[in-house]
């Protein structure tokens, strides 16, 4: 089988980077190692920044979005005895949104029905061949059995931080940088009607904790654990006690409402980030060449960022104009730095380590960033989103 462009992945970004490619008519096929079912009903994301929106409405991805998600203004930040508003359209004129991930996904999906979009689900065995070559394959086994080769004239590495892509490029040939935390996340789904308008970030001396959304129905929190903690190792119970005390329960008359809880998971957070994010003819969009703690809530939007640019430059590629596909890791990298240190910063003002002295810091740097217009405005325009061409 040939094709212009294999992509392997099919999460946001394989699926976003088929949709771009498609309306620019350059063909492509994806290659899945889960199934469809899976890829849909994975639980992640939540909160899409607003250049994520407006490209999604650009190229006709948009209308469950507004019509289902929720928009809003901007995030709380909370810690004992204090709640302040960061309001994102008053400081920089953007607002983010709430859409899980699995609906975005099953868009996706959708959408790629509609185009006749090549899509292999549980493939097994993927490997990449030939990418230093001017005719690199995809190889795996379908579920048949059958072994199948997809030659193409360029490969897309969608596929997340295990996937074989980013494997595939010599050590010799790219840098990494890696950092670990010494927490987790414990994050859990709740048939309960959010107890809040907007995400509540909180600082406590026992932990941070995050009171996220999904619908009118169903609230999606986080508490930050030990790096080593088991699901197993909480209840129901206990995480709704945790959760109460951390986010402010009976602080100022706002009440934190529990509910059955229906999924629950652990989280490690780490930052990692490899560059270039190109060799030869293979390149890396998403979680295949960077990750992210989550507090920034930047994973799925910089996977959507990354193939915004790589969309382009492979279009130019297959027209004989290579000039976007030489620029591509340098452009990606610019915004995949400052959403690094966005989420760094985030996660660092929020996680308690056990060590006072850090504990102080925290406290004088929320104190800051939500008195001072400058420093409320920088968060505003990082969580908000930079530009797409940022
Ligand atoms: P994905 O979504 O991991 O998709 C990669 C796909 O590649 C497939 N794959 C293979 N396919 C073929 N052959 C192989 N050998 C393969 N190996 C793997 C995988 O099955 C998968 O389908 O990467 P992508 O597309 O780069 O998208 C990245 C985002 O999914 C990720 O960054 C976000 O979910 C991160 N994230 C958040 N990001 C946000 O922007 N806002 C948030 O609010 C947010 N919250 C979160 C998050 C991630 C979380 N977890 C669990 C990682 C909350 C959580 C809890
Ligand atoms: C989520 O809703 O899952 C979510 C929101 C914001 C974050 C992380 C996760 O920072």
């Amino acid at each position: 089988m040939r094709t212009q462009v294999a992509i392997i992945g099919a999460g946001p970004a394989g699926l976003m980077l088929s949709h771009l490619l498609a309306r620019e008519g350059v063909e492509s096929v994806v290659v899945e190692c889960r199934s469809r079912a899976y890829v849909e009903a994975r639980i992640r994301a939540g909160l899409l920044e607003a250049s994520t929106v407006d490209l999604l409405d650009e190229v006709g991805l948009g209308r469950r979005l507004h019509a289902e998600g929720f928009a809003h203004r901007g995030i709380y930040l909370h810690w004992p005895g204090e709640r302040h508003h960061i309001d994102f359209v008053d400081l920089v004129g953007k607002m983010v949104y709430i859409y899980g991930q699995t609906e975005l996904t099953r868009d996706f999906g959708r959408a790629r029905d509609e185009d006749g979009q090549l899509l292999f689900y549980e493939a097994t065995g993927t490997r990449l061949e030939g990418i230093e070559s001017d005719s690199p394959s995809v190889v795996f086994t379908d579920p048949a059995g059958r072994e199948t080769r997809i030659e193409a004239d360029l490969i897309a590495g969608c596929d997340g931080s295990f996937g074989p892509s980013r494997e595939s490029i010599p050590s010799s040939a790219c840098q990494t940088w890696e950092k670990h935390y010494p927490y987790s996340w414990l994050g859990v789904l709740a048939n309960v009607a959010p107890s809040t308008d907007e995400l509540i970030y909180s600082w406590s001396p026992e932990g941070f904790a995050l009171h996220s959304m999904r619908s009118e129905s169903v609230s999606r929190l986080y508490l930050q654990v030990g790096p080593q903690a088991k699901v197993e190792e909480w209840s129901d119970d206990q995480i709704w006690e945790v959760l109460a005390r951390r986010l402010g329960d009976g602080e100022g008359g706002w009440h934190l409402e529990a509910g059955p809880i229906t999924e629950k998971s652990v989280l490690p957070m780490r930052s990692f980030v490899m560059a270039p994010m190109r060799h030869h003819r293979l390149f890396l969009a998403g979680d295949a060449a960077h990750i992210v703690p989550p507090t920034g809530a930047k994973g799925l939007n910089l996977a959507i960022a990354d193939v915004a640019l790589l969309s382009e430059a492979l279009v130019a590629f297959t027209k004989g104009d290579t000039l976007l596909a030489d620029e591509y890791s340098e452009r990606a990298l610019r915004r995949v730095w400052r959403c690094t240190h966005f989420s760094w910063w985030m996660t660092t003002m929020l996680h308690t380590s056990g060590d006072p002295f850090e504990a102080e810091l925290q406290r004088s740097q929320l104190g800051w960033v939500t008195s001072s217009v400058a420093g409320a405005a920088g968060l505003a325009e990082n969580y908000a989103g930079l530009p797409i061409g940022y």
